[in-house]
């Protein structure tokens, strides 16, 4: 993909207008356009895909989601039947000939979404970035990396007035989803007034709090739940109580019946301890590694510069990494560095 550009979001380019513009004149001359994001996609990752998939549905282009992991259960109340579509090499090389724009959502390189991200990535077809992690550099002909968005649902919902395209019910749903996961319900520190513009105008059009609330947050398993008190009887806390962390055993997974997607937002419910500024979570990977997760409480402590040292990486108050086991290990040494940060 040769002649890259970066932009910030609203900044001019060269020869006038702006990013979303040129996000726009990208969209326009496509006609199949590829959508993709993060290996296990979250809400904001869905919610950026479906509500940009269903804004190019509206304008008469015909995308595709296609994503290396499956679609945790708990978002597929907002996703079309057969949508997104699991990569596959093989089913999927028509798709990709075919294909005229390929566009990662919330990730920060094709690195990051894993085989369909590295297999989109090589196509000689103009590419567009939308994201809000910190940026890692140039991927995409026409960047939009905006890390003081709340989520990337959130600039979808900018490209889609840009774009003054026609917002469906499946469209007003996944951006509130999106933006309503990535700010934990408005209480995060990435929480703008701008999420709240925009969840407002989603309101008024007719999407239902109560019910947007109970598909996500009141829908979880009897295992997910078990799970996560075999989790927090391993809970430790030092530096006087600012350092939190915890564990989950694959044997954990096995004694539960839970899935790994069921993990999302464990970390964030221990946030709620008051001394509490630095959260840790790790568990039990695929191939024997180990997925951490990491929170801040406070500006002091970049857990994204501490994420990278572990090969991850993600936002100032969020981030991750996926590192070797076993996982006792894998917590020892991301603990190490963490009292570091905290001494
Ligand atoms: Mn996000």
């Amino acid at each position: 993909m040769s002649g890259t550009r970066q932009f910030r979001a609203g900044k001019a380019v060269a020869g006038g207008g702006n990013v979303w513009s040129a996000a726009v004149r990208l969209i326009r001359e496509s006609h199949r356009p590829i959508l993709t994001t993060h290996v296990q996609p979250d809400g904001d990752a869905l919610g950026a895909e479906v509500g940009m998939a269903e804004l190019l549905r509206g304008m008469g282009l015909r995308p595709c989601i296609l994503n290396s992991d499956p679609t945790p259960r708990i978002y597929e109340f907002l996703c079309r039947r057969g949508e997104p579509r699991r990569y596959s090499p093989d089913a999927d090389r028509r798709r990709l000939q075919e294909a005229d724009l390929v566009v990662l959502l919330d990730a920060n390189y094709w690195d990051r979404a894993g085989a369909a991200g590295e297999a989109l990535s090589r196509l000689s077809v103009p590419s567009l970035g939308l994201d809000h992690h910190v940026p890692r550099g140039r991927f995409a002909t026409v960047q939009i990396a905006e890390p003081s968005a709340s989520s990337t649902s959130e600039l979808v919902y900018e490209l889609a007035l840009h774009l003054e395209s026609h917002q469906s019910r499946r469209f007003r749903e996944a951006i509130y989803a999106g933006i309503l996961y990535d700010t934990g319900n408005f209480r995060f520190s990435n929480t703008g007034p701008r999420a709240h513009e925009i969840v407002a105008a989603l309101l008024k059009d007719g999407v239902s709090a109560p019910r947007m609330y109970e598909r996500l947050f009141e829908s979880g398993t009897l295992a997910r739940m078990q799970l996560f008190g075999l989790a927090l009887q391993t809970l430790r806390a030092e530096c006087q109580g600012r350092l939190a962390w915890f564990t989950i055993s694959r044997e954990m997974f096995d004694r539960t019946g839970a899935l790994p997607e069921d993990v999302d937002g464990f970390v964030d419910w221990v946030r709620s301890i008051r001394d509490a500024q630095l959260i840790l979570m790790f568990r039990d990977h695929e191939g024997g590694r180990v997925k951490g997760s990491f929170r801040s409480k406070t500006a002091a402590f970049d857990v994204n510069r501490l994420a990278h040292r572990f090969g991850g990486g993600g936002h100032q108050r969020a981030a991750g990494a996926t590192m070797p086991g076993p996982l006792e290990d894998a917590a020892a040494r991301v603990v190490r560095e963490a009292r570091k940060l905290i001494r």
